[in-house]
């Protein structure tokens, strides 16, 4: 049905438009109306959260109509499409960004104040959009802010979770997890209830051979949910152009319910029926870097990537072309291998449902997709079971078996007899039950192949991926180090310092430029910048000890040495070597004497981040730094000298706050497990300087802002594989120092110390395959360097600039416009005066 308004009437449509609010008053008027009719409340009955309502609702007014421009835009140009397909989406909250990003902050914050609201109380009422664990949810959202800024035209797809990653509790010292329920009023999502999809699952294939001798073959029967799209307008930074997230949500397909059920009278089954198809976007997974291999999950990834290809080819067959264009109009990018089934699925609707040849469908298939890997830790590649396909999805099995087949062949070409090859290379791997490998199977149906920072991709090409290098060529697999928005990070997280930066490089073009941040270090020994500079890292850290009195009771004085670390909680990433520290550091203080103690670097260790509900050691960690905490921060004998803070339910609005806060943070995960890391980027953006391994982007880091500027130790990526054979087959001491921490742990200093004992034997008994004792005595040491450093607060002001000015490699915007020019071939659409 032709949808679009008659010509005649549609000078009457132009002259009704409206755009949104102009001025202070405009807003006023917008909030106003919004509070007085959208939420039929009144001035006297409006609080804060009432307040933020309105106000969102009139930013999303202007927004929509952005966005709408922007999307007829992008159809009248016709050209190429990027679709970024993500499980995860971590975009925290939205208004401050809308307001930065449409560049109406100001008259917003005049006009809530002549309405009787201060703007940061406003902000702080929005619900975090939390759908995502970690680094690589938030690349995601990064992304889709840089793609908007730069005026690409691009599309998010995810799954909209009713429930995102958990709201974390420490109760007692230990984590506890509860619901977080976010959708109770949610002003920055639109239902289309009329852009739906139907998804089978289950059922059986019949193959048949049609009058010219070909294969065709069915998926009948199973089961049916609807999926059903609810958008997400993403706008950029000093540009109209607004982009689409949009997100499926699942419900049963028959609607309200089973009405054969409901007349032969089993009312409640015919609702369990409707609660059954809701469940495949009830919840996030809470696992960063693992997979469980849950049903559940499979079923989310296969509802999620059909409905997103049906929408991507429903757009590409309006423009009439034809099925060899695709390419050429649409890149898709699978960011990580949750999304690998859209390969099956493409190649399935151009065979089965389009009519294609094999061939060239696979060739569509393969010029389309490009494949991020996030990861090389062995638990964390995505393996399903066949027999869990062959019940789910008995068709995308098939069609699996066919892609292996015909890949296995070629590289028997290529390497004829080499029988360990194949088996190494196959998407199958024989095991019992047998395994589909997902990142070979997005290996093999992507052009390209990327990681996220140098060692990280050298490391997938050497180690993980080698054999697919030798069969593919190196071409075919690429690097693209991760980067970070300046306009969240910097701009939205720490206004004051994005101000300064201004008045120095002239304007607030190093928001598009990042690089521009050079021309501050021409000001690096100016006597007045310095003081500005080093008073803003100062008021940011009075902010958060307000923060950390608040919510945990402990006074932190913020002229201490704030020594941070935020992610998730790992072994790999190492949070139990930093506790170790603590204790180490608390250790010596109480063997010195008053005097002695006084020349200590006071400081403060942070920590906060989520440990998967089913990750016993990561749980077994918070619960040794809560009770390392519990002992050192009520030690008379101690004071100020040390504390030890777990900030409870770390997120991103969280690390807007803490990260500007720190002067130094920790990324000391084991060489050559931390893909990238992102954190790393944002806090030195802030000002602060970093602890780190010669790990993942730590590296790039080191080498943009120099050495002088960083301070890395510990054993490199090239030498861990010697080390770990030699804790298993050699004689393996535990470090001296590291030996009277565990001593203190055991002696019951911090409580009951069986509590504590999967940690220590992990090192002691268990081959230390984190390398904690290997490395502690570097650690060790580079603290103590650390402390020094600070004691040298002029050398240390002048370290954190020339940091800053040095970073503009790391924003996201640099990092797009590597993967659009060299995966997805797509251009910038210009914006024409309309
Ligand atoms: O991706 C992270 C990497 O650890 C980090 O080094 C990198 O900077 C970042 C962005 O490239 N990976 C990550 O966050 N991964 C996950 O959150 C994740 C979530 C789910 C699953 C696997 C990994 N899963 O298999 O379910």
């Amino acid at each position: 049905v032709e949808a679009s308004i008659p010509e005649p009437q549609r000078k009457a449509w132009l002259e009704h438009q409206t755009s949104g609010f102009k001025d202070k008053d405009g807003f006023e008027t917008e909030v106003v109306r919004h509070v007085e009719t959208t939420l039929a409340r009144s001035m006297y009955n409006c609080d804060e959260q009432a307040a933020y309502s309105a106000c969102s609702l009139a930013f999303r007014d202007r927004l929509i109509l952005e966005w709408n421009r922007t999307q007829q835009r992008q159809t009248f140009a016709d050209s190429k499409r990027v679709y970024y397909l993500s499980l995860e989406f971590l975009m925290g909250r939205a208004l401050d960004n809308a307001m930065l990003n449409i560049g109406q902050k100001d008259v917003a914050k005049a006009g809530l104040a002549e309405l009787g609201f201060r703007i940061e109380d406003v902000i702080e009422q929005e619900h975090d959009a939390a759908l995502g664990n970690g680094g690589l949810g938030r690349l995601a959202a990064c992304f889709l802010d840089s793609l908007a800024s730069l005026n690409y035209p691009a599309w998010g797809y995810g799954l909209r979770y009713r429930y995102g990653i958990f709201k974390q509790e420490i109760i007692d010292g230990y984590q506890v997890e509860v619901p977080d329920y976010w959708l109770d009023f949610n002003p920055w999502e639109f239902p289309r209830h009329d852009v739906t999809v139907d998804i089978q699952f289950y059922g059986h294939v019949t193959k048949r051979t049609d009058d010219n001798g070909k294969t065709i073959a069915t998926w009948d029967g199973g089961e049916i949910v609807k999926a059903v799209a609810y958008d997400v307008p993403i706008p950029g930074y000093a540009t109209p152009s607004t982009n689409n997230l949009r997100l499926w949500s699942s419900k049963a397909a028959s609607g309200e319910f089973d009405f054969q059920k409901f007349n032969s009278g089993d009312y409640e089954n015919s609702v369990a029926d409707q609660q059954r198809a809701e469940t495949i976007s009830a919840v996030l997974y809470p696992n960063d870097n693992l997979d469980r291999g849950k049903e559940l999950r499979l079923k989310q990834q296969y509802f999620w990537v059909a409905a997103s290809l049906y929408d991507i080819v429903r757009r590409f067959k309006k423009s009439k072309r034809a099925w060899k264009e695709f390419p050429e109009q649409v890149a898709i990018q699978l960011n990580d291998t949750h999304p690998t089934l859209a390969v099956v699925e493409l190649q399935r609707i151009l065979v089965d449902l389009e009519g294609l040849d094999w061939d060239e469908a696979w060739g569509i298939v393969t010029n389309t997709f490009g494949y991020t890997n996030h990861t090389v830790l062995p638990e964390a590649l995505e393996k399903w079971s066949v027999p869990l396909f062959q019940h789910l999805l008995p068709r995308h099995l098939q069609l699996i078996y066919d892609i292996n087949l015909f890949f296995l062949q070629t590289v028997e070409r290529k390497f004829p007899k080499d029988r360990d090859m194949l088996g190494r290379v196959s998407i199958i791997e024989e095991a019992q039950p047998k395994m589909v490998r997902m990142a070979h199977l997005a290996i093999v149906g992507s052009h390209k192949v990327n990681g996220v920072a140098e060692l990280h991709s050298d490391l997938i090409k050497t180690t993980i991926f080698k054999d697919f290098v030798e069969v593919f060529g190196p071409d075919k697999f690429t690097n693209v180090t991760n980067g970070i928005t300046p306009r969240r990070w910097l701009h939205q997280a720490n206004p004051r310092l994005s101000e300064l930066i201004s008045s120095k490089t002239g304007s607030q073009n190093f928001l598009k430029d990042l690089t521009e941040l050079a021309k501050i270090e021409h000001y690096k020994d100016d006597p007045d910048f310095r003081k500005e500079w080093a008073e803003i890292k100062y008021a940011n850290k009075v902010r958060l000890a307000k923060y950390i009195k608040k919510t945990t009771g402990v006074d932190v004085n913020p002229s201490a040495l704030f020594d941070v670390q935020v992610k998730r909680i790992h072994e790999y990433k190492r949070q139990q070597m930093n506790i170790f520290g603590v204790i180490h550091r608390y250790l010596t203080l109480k063997s010195l004497s008053p005097e002695e103690r006084k020349k200590f670097q006071p400081k403060v260790s942070i920590f906060g981040g989520k440990a998967a509900p089913g990750y016993w050691m990561a749980k077994q960690i918070i619960h040794l730094i809560n009770a390392v905490g519990a002992v050192v921060n009520n030690d008379k004998e101690i004071g100020d000298l040390l504390k030890v803070i777990f900030l409870e339910d770390y997120n991103v609005s969280k690390a807007e706050m803490i990260i500007p806060a720190s002067d130094l943070s920790e990324h000391i995960s084991t060489a050559g497990t931390e893909a990238s890391g992102t954190s790393n980027m944002k806090f030195v953006l802030n000002g602060g300087l970093i602890i780190g391994t010669c790990d993942g982007a730590n590296i790039e880091i080191t080498r943009e802002i120099g050495e002088q500027n960083i301070f890395l130790f510990g054993n490199l990526a090239e030498d861990v594989e010697d080390i770990r054979h030699n804790h298993t087959y050699g004689s393996h001491t535990v470090d001296p120092d590291l030996v009277k921490v565990f001593e203190a742990i055991e002696k019951g200093t911090f409580g009951e110390p069986n509590d504590f004992m999967g940690m220590i034997s992990a090192v002691r008994d268990h081959g230390d395959f984190y390398l904690v004792s290997d490395d502690f005595h570097s650690y060790i040491e580079t603290q103590e360097l650390v402390d020094k450093a600070y004691r040298d607060q002029e050398g240390w002001i002048t370290k954190s600039i020339e940091s800053v000015a040095r970073m503009g490699f790391f924003s996201s915007d640099r990092c797009i416009n590597e993967y659009a020019e060299g995966i997805w071939n797509i251009e910038p659409l210009p914006i024409k005066d309309q």
